[in-house]
């Protein structure tokens, strides 16, 4: 067996080689992305030994002027990378210190909770001094810096969304800004056991929910569930917000007592609606303008949703947009004046379908992860801005009311990420990252993140090595059983850091002694421990080695979000400074930011089409993709409808 961000399966291999995957038995709706491995393991892009840029190799550590993403590649030997990549590493140490290693490395990498490469570089980096960090996620970075002061925390917020089932029974409409893609909902990060997005949208649907889908692109909703749909201009959702606001204030439609009960700051947030602060009412009609939703239909919208049960659902795509910390609160200011949050059904929702696991009910099994050890260094930037960090040191930014540094970076270390798939702006990225004396990088295949490396440590695949995949958000432990030698001279992250740690003199603490056997029996041990203290009992090892899987079967109470606080506001407060929600953060309006006062509030995009004479009159919406996890098996042969092993969840 095996577990991917995409899903559970079942290996098949032949004569050493894996020849398919086969979705798990117990996944109704098993994603097709995950044969995807099957022709790239041993494929022409596989990167099969330690590689370094020919400029590098003969220049040395410096500027690469161009040469990043351009040079050819050399063939070294194993020793010879080792010693290239300590040397440098002490070289860049001693001269500069660690905070200029740049570390951050964002990204995904592969299920399982020992090979994670993230956490394999980090416990490096931190057992030879250090590096510069990076916060937060491309993800939803906005709204994991904002919420906390609208509702008191993030996650809890995002997981604990009020489940399907729930909305089946009690929800009558569902407004859904950016839709609820099943296309996304194929993935958890840490590994998907069963898939049950689709099915929970299906039966709300068949049960009479009806939905209302404003986004760019009609497929944002499956066709089963014949939304309607508004195709509003992309970035415009807090001015439709705004206008429904309006909408229900003027129409005395707004829940006074909900708002007095449960929230502070709705007067402020009043004033500025009523364009008292700043001459401009945020109507309807002023909302057609910046929208292009025709007036009268912004105030159907905004009638629907107060005559009946609404569920606002908000994807976590409008936050990873120009101001986007003010769709999340805008979409909750909307939710506390229909009075709903907390009935079962009623409220809001941050990112239906954006993975598999928002919306469902199951239980997940508290897991444990490969201890990073401390990192003494405390430069860190947040995540989005590494170009600027490589292009600008010295310079201040801001960040969630601090001032804080780049630091000069002259050595970049990546593992498990691909910023030339995540990264916006890639012209300017690719300038930057020719800017620090090194880039060292671990891959398994030749993509564009490789490609723009100095040196390249070849990295084995999830199916090359053993491993235990768990997901606070997914009741399925899976055991991942290598399947395949790693191909070529590619090793584990794991196996790479060690042989560097020996030659850096800190091997014993990285490796503590043990290896890769005895890591995982350490992991399960309190993964075991944990999910004990939580009522979930696990097998032994070793029988859990040899059936592959568990899935924690503990049934569980239908979610419903914020329920607790609605029925026990002082008992059950929100953890922020008021204990309500905060349409007006008076911590926010301290820090001083001109375009974030405080409370929901509507900035004009840099660039939309709602601009008066646009330069560019069209808008490129660059989604999450449908037949792939971002970059990753980017290369491969696209097997879909055509494999009778495997279900066509995306279409
Ligand atoms: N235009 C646009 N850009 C976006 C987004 C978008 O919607 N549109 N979405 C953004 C979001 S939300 C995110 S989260 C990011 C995602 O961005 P990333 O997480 O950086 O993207 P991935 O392609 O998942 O990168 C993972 C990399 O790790 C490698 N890898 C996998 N397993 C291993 C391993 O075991 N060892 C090593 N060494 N490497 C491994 C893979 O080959 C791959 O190159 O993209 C962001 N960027
Ligand atoms: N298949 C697959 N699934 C994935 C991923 C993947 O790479 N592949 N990535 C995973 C990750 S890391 C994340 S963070 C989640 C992200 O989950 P989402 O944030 O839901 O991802 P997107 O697909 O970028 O956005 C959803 C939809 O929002 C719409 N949209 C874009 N801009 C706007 C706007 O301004 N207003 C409105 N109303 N709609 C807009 C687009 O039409 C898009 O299809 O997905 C996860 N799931
Ligand atoms: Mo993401």
């Amino acid at each position: 067996m095996t577990s991917t961000h995409w899903g559970t399966y079942r290996v098949h291999t032949k004569d050493g080689s894996v020849t398919a995957l086969e979705g798990f038995e117990r996944d109704e709706d098993p994603s097709p992305i995950g044969q995807g491995i099957v022709d790239v393991l041993d494929g022409p892009l596989r990167i099969k030994a330690p590689m370094v840029r020919r400029g590098w190799l003969e220049s040395g550590p410096g500027n690469a002027e161009g040469g990043r993403g351009a040079d050819e590649f050399v063939e070294v030997s194993w020793p010879r990378a080792i010693a290239l990549v300590t040397g440098e590493l002490n070289r860049v140490r001693d001269r500069y210190g660690n905070q200029a290693i740049y570390g951050g490395s964002y990204g995904w990498s592969s299920a399982g909770r020992f090979h994670h490469a993230q956490s394999q570089l980090k416990r490096f980096l931190n057992s030879i001094g250090g590096y510069t960090y990076s916060l937060n996620t491309y993800s939803y970075a906005a709204a994991e810096v904002t919420l906390p002061y609208v509702l008191g925390d993030f996650y809890s917020m995002v997981n604990g969304a009020t489940s399907w089932d729930v909305i089946k029974d009690h929800t009558d409409l569902f407004v859904a800004f950016g839709g609820a893609p099943v296309k996304n909902g194929q993935v958890t990060n840490g590994g998907v056991g069963r898939h049950v997005q689709k099915q929970g949208m299906l039966d709300a649907a068949a049960n009479g929910v009806k939905v209302v889908n404003v986004s760019p692109l009609r497929s944002d909703v499956l066709d089963e569930m014949d939304a309607d749909w508004f195709a509003i201009y992309p970035g415009s959702d807090v001015a439709l917000l705004l206008g429904i606001a309006h909408t229900l204030q003027e129409e005395k439609l707004a829940d006074t007592e909900f708002l007095s009960t449960y929230t502070v700051g709705y007067d402020r947030f009043l004033q500025y609606l009523l364009g008292k602060t700043d001459g401009i009412v945020k109507s309807r009609e002023w909302a057609e303008g910046k929208t292009g939703m025709p007036a009268s239909r912004i105030r159907d919208l905004a009638r629907d949703m107060a005559r009946q049960r609404t569920m606002i659902s908000v994807s976590w795509s409008l936050t990873r947009q120009d101001s986007g910390e003010q769709p999340f609160w805008a979409a909750t200011a909307v939710a506390s004046m229909l009075g709903q949050m907390g009935l079962p059904g009623g409220g809001i929702g941050f990112g239906y379908s954006a993975m598999n696991a928002i919306g469902a009910n199951y239980q997940g099994v508290p897991g444990a992860s490969l201890p990073q050890g401390k990192n003494p260094i405390k430069s860190f930037i947040p995540v989005a801005r590494v170009t600027d960090l490589l292009l600008q040191p010295g310079e201040q930014f801001e960040y969630n009311g601090v001032t804080g540094m780049y630091p000069e970076i002259k050595l970049v270390y990546w593992v498990g990420g691909n910023p030339f798939h995540h990264h916006q702006d890639l012209v300017r990225l690719r300038r930057a990252w020719q800017k620090p004396d090194t880039v060292i990088v671990h891959e398994w295949c030749w993509n564009a993140q490789a490609k723009h490396a100095d040196i390249v440590l070849p990295a084995a695949t999830f199916l090359e090595r053993n491993d235990i995949a768990s997901s606070s958000r997914d009741p399925f432990l899976v055991y991942m059983q290598k399947a395949a030698e790693p191909v070529g001279l590619s090793m584990t992250d794991y196996e790479i850091f060690s042989e560097l740690a020996q030659e850096l003199g800190s091997r014993e603490v990285f490796t503590e002694g043990r290896n890769e056997e005895q890591w995982l029996n350490i992991i399960y041990d309190e993964t075991r421990q944990k999910a004990g203290e939580s009522g979930i009992e696990l097998p032994g090892f070793k029988d859990f080695k040899a059936k592959g899987w568990f899935e924690n079967s503990m049934p569980n109470e239908p979610k419903i979000f914020l329920k607790n606080f609605r029925d026990d506001p002082k008992g059950s407060a929100l953890r922020t400074p008021s204990g309500k929600i905060e349409i007006f953060s008076e911590v926010v309006a301290g820090f001083g930011y001109e375009e974030c006062p405080g409370f929901p509030y509507w900035n004009d995009p840099k660039e939309w089409l709602g601009q008066e004479s646009p330069e560019y009159p069209l808008h490129l919406i660059s989604n999450q993709p449908k037949t792939k996890l971002h970059s990753q098996l980017d290369h491969c042969q696209r097997r879909f409808k055509s494999d009778p092993l495997i279900g066509n969840i995306a279409g």
